[in-house]
Formats: structure tokens, C-alpha cells, sequence
């Protein structure tokens, strides 16, 4: 079998899935969200034989000829790759994705998250011409090598050292903080590995019920909901095993262990807690509002303090908008990832819910390149949308090792981290101070002037230092 080195996959299809099913009416998902990390190895295999046989060609005929729902509903990854391939005569293929020996067990990955510090080392190659009739590539380049290249149609990008969260700011200030808060963040999404190394620690645990015995001890109307509960299924089991990638990856941005190997969450996982609350279905990650609802005030009923919300739809739920509006906590929502051609959209005048509903408690979060830019394909909106933060090659936890994610899904837990973080050792301020202190904090970027209602991106270290007006 020819070696695999390289790794196609274009955002683009994902975007197309997303477009396509985001006009079925109540019909709830993550936004078009692309992923490739150590997790798709199952998927990067089956690859590499199909593109050795005919079953390539079937596969990118048919999706020349727009079978694209069969293929949505049966392997969403195979889809989305032969579909980016039709039309190709001439596919050079080639995949490597991020292996054992790039990330090394035990190892520290700080220096692949950008988003946390950025040293301008990264950069994403110009697309190439490629042969007549082929698909086109960049390499994404990170310290220490490549780990993937992804579809035809980006430009090229170099980081800007400095565009980035602050972290280590805000972390100096929190480990200069006496007190410290619990603080419980519901993660309304796929389901969570819960035994991932990252999270085990910061997993939210019901203290008054004894799981697995068949009652609902703390007489809360649901049985044995030891960490969260799982509204697709209506059982207590919040790791489903698929499309998990999703909200594990958000969960390790929130709350990753800050045990000197893998990933740094942004907040400490020791103070900070993940409600696993599942409404999400399928390696889509599709749901319903009706479940978002439910989950929603299962989180109020039950603590939360913040709820992450990385997933949308184009149709209004006055109840759901009131559900939030009413609620004491703090939601953080994603903009969503454009249209079906992959270009963002002004979600003030095409909403995206719940980013686009007006509530003082809500931000909504569009999606920050390395460079300082909108990443091309993040929604945006001067009144909807409050700041972007990083959400492209966004290394994280997912299901069995780590992997790197691109889409505003990843913007927003960004946000909900730093919240989460200035919220345990600032006792002095409330929740909606902390939205103030976010948003007040906002470094302006000019790529972001006019876009986003702050003009600015999320920073951390400037924020947990914010000073209420007297
Ligand atoms: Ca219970
Ligand atoms: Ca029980
Ligand atoms: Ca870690």
C-alpha cells in the first residue's frame, strides 16, 4: 500500500453538510466544525485503502452526482473527503496526521497552542496551483514540523507573534489570588470522554447521587446523573461514543490538566467543573431544541455557572431565547462557520441561534485566525457578535489522545475557559461582571474593526485584571 504522508480534508464539505441540513426546521447542530487529530485514525485507514481501489472512484462519482445525504448519513468522513475529490482527475494523495512520535506521550504540546501563546512560528503555506484538473493544498506548519494540509481555497498565513489569549498573564494573576471559587460549566453538546487524562480531574461529579443504583437520590427527576445526563438517549451515560471528538476537544480547552504533559486547559480543573450534558447525536453532532432547552435548565437546576453553546441553527425558538434571557447563568455561543461555500456571513442580518439572540448574559464568539484576521470562514455581526478568539488548528483533547479542530465550536470554549478562570479567583465580581470584564478587555485588531461588536479578540490576561467602575 502506498505510504500515506499526507492528509486532504477540506473544510469546505463540512460547511456544504452544515448548509444543507441547517434549513430543517428545530434542527440543531454544531457548526460545521473540521477536525482531523489522532482520534481519525480508524477513518485516515479506511482512506488510504479506498483511494487504493475502485471504491475511490464510486466514491467520488457519486458525489459528483450529488448523492451527498447518502454519504452525509453513512460515513460523514469518508463524504466529506470524496466529496472535496470529485471532479479531480489527477488526486495526489497523501495524509499524515499527527502521530506518536510528533506528540510524544508525557510530553508538554504548550508550544502547538497557538491560541495560548503565539510565537509567529506558525504559517500556512499559499495554496499551490497543482497539476491541471488537481486538487490544490497548503501545508500548516507548526514548531517542530507538519502535522496536515488541508483543501484548495485558503490564502496563505503567518502568525503574528502575540495574537493570542495572554494566558500566561491571566495565570501569573491567578496564582497571585487568595480565594478561590468553584465554578461549574454545562457543556450543552456531544458527549464527553470523561476518562480522557485531561478531564478525569475536572469533571463535574453530582454529589448527592450515588450512580448506578437505580434511584434518583437527590430526587432532581433524573436517576443516577452522576455527571451530567445524556438527552439523546434519556440515560445517565454522557460518553456515547461518537462525534465525541467534538465536546471533549472543547472540554480540554475549558478545563485540560495542568499536569506539565499534553494540553493546558485554560482554567484549572481543580476549581473548575465540566457538566456533561449530551444533546448532540451522531458523528454530526445533530440535535434538537427541545433537548438544548431541557439541558438548559437542567444546568440552572443543578448549579451550573456557565454554559458553553458551540452549536446553532438558523431557526428562532422564542422559548429558548426567554430560557436564556431569564437564566442567572452566563452563555457563550458560537457564530457559526458561513455558508455552504465556507464564507462567513453577517449573522445580523441571516441570525444564527442562539449567537444571535439579545441577551445581557450571552456572548457570542466569531472565530480568530493566527494572524490577527476573521478566519474567512466565521460568521460575524456588529450587533450579534461580541469578539472573536482562536479557533483554527486548535490543538485539544479528543476520545483516546488529542487532535487538532478548526471552527468557531472552538472560539467559544475560549471564552467560557477565560470566564471560568476569572470567575474562581474573582470572587469579587459577579457573572455578569465577568461578561464586562471580557468584553471591556477586548484587544482591538483592525482585521476585526467593523465585524465584531468589541472590534476586538479575546484577552485573557487583560481581563481577569479588569477593575469594576466604581
Ligand atoms: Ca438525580
Ligand atoms: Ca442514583
Ligand atoms: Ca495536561
Amino acid at each position: 500500500m502506498r505510504k500515506i504522508s499526507w492528509l486532504v480534508l477540506r473544510r469546505f464539505c463540512l460547511m456544504g453538510l452544515a448548509g444543507m441540513l441547517a434549513v430543517l426546521p428545530g434542527t440543531l447542530q454544531n457548526p460545521g466544525d473540521s477536525a482531523v487529530g489522532t482520534g481519525t485514525a480508524a477513518w485516515l485507514e479506511r482512506f488510504a485503502q479506498a483511494a487504493e481501489s475502485r471504491e475511490f472512484e464510486h466514491f467520488a462519482q457519486a458525489a459528483e452526482s450529488r448523492e451527498f445525504e447518502h454519504f452525509a448519513q453513512a460515513e460523514p468522513r469518508e463524504w466529506e473527503c470524496f466529496a472535496q475529490a470529485s471532479g479531480t482527475q489527477d488526486l495526489e494523495l497523501s495524509a499524515r496526521t499527527l502521530t506518536a512520535a510528533d506528540l510524544q506521550p508525557g510530553a508538554s504540546y504548550f508550544e502547538y497552542q497557538w491560541a495560548l501563546s503565539n510565537d509567529g512560528r506558525l504559517r500556512r503555506t499559499p495554496p499551490s496551483p497543482g497539476a491541471p484538473g488537481s486538487l490544490s493544498y497548503e501545508a500548516v506548519f507548526f514548531p517542530g514540523g507538519f502535522y496536515a494540509v488541508w483543501g484548495s481555497g485558503y490564502r496563505s498565513v503567518s502568525a503574528q507573534a502575540g495574537v493570542d489569549i495572554d494566558v500566561q498573564t491571566a495565570w501569573q494573576f491567578y496564582n497571585s489570588t487568595p480565594e478561590r471559587r468553584t465554578v461549574t460549566v454545562a457543556l450543552i453538546d456531544t458527549g464527553v470522554d470523561v476518562t480522557h487524562p485531561e478531564l478525569q480531574n475536572a469533571v463535574w461529579v453530582n454529589a448527592d447521587e450515588i450512580p448506578g443504583d437505580g434511584i434518583d437520590n437527590d430526587g432532581n427527576g433524573y436517576i443516577d446523573d452522576i455527571n451530567g445526563w445524556n438527552f439523546c438517549d434519556g440515560t445517565p451515560v454522557v460518553t456515547a461514543g461518537e462525534g465525541e471528538d467534538h465536546a471533549t476537544h472543547g472540554a480540554g480547552t475549558i478545563a485540560g490538566s495542568w499536569d506539565g504533559t499534553g494540553i493546558m486547559g485554560i482554567a484549572d480543573g481543580a476549581y473548575v467543573k465540566i457538566m456533561v450534558l449530551k444533546t448532540m447525536a451522531g458523528t454530526d453532532g445533530l440535535g434538537n431544541s427541545e433537548n438544548v432547552k431541557a439541558a438548559i435548565r437542567y444546568a440552572q437546576a443543578n448549579g451550573a455557572d456557565i454554559v458553553n453553546l458551540s452549536l446553532g441553527t438558523d431557526t428562532y425558538d422564542p422559548e429558548l431565547e426567554s430560557l436564556i434571557q431569564n437564566s442567572p447563568m452566563l452563555f457563550v455561543a458560537s457564530a457559526g462557520n458561513g455558508d455552504s461555500l465556507g464564507a462567513g456571513y453577517n449573522v445580523d442580518f441571516s441570525p444564527v441561534f442562539p449567537a444571535s439572540y439579545q441577551a445581557d448574559n450571552l456572548i457570542s464568539v466569531a472565530n480568530l485566525m493566527f494572524d490577527g484576521t476573521l478566519e474567512e470562514s466565521s460568521n460575524y455581526g456588529m450587533f450579534s457578535v461580541d469578539l472573536a478568539a482562536p479557533g483554527t488548528y486548535i490543538l485539544s483533547a479528543v476520545p483516546g489522545g488529542y487532535g487538532f479542530m478548526s471552527g468557531t465550536s472552538m472560539s467559544a470554549p475560549m471564552v467560557t475557559g477565560t470566564a471560568a478562570l476569572i470567575y474562581s479567583c474573582r470572587t469579587d465580581l459577579s457573572l455578569m461582571d465577568v461578561k464586562q470584564a471580557i468584553l471591556n478587555t477586548a484587544r482591538p485588531l483592525d482585521g476585526l474593526s467593523g465585524l465584531v461588536g468589541t472590534g476586538g479578540m479575546l484577552d485573557a490576561g487583560a481581563a481577569i485584571q479588569y477593575q469594576k467602575a466604581q
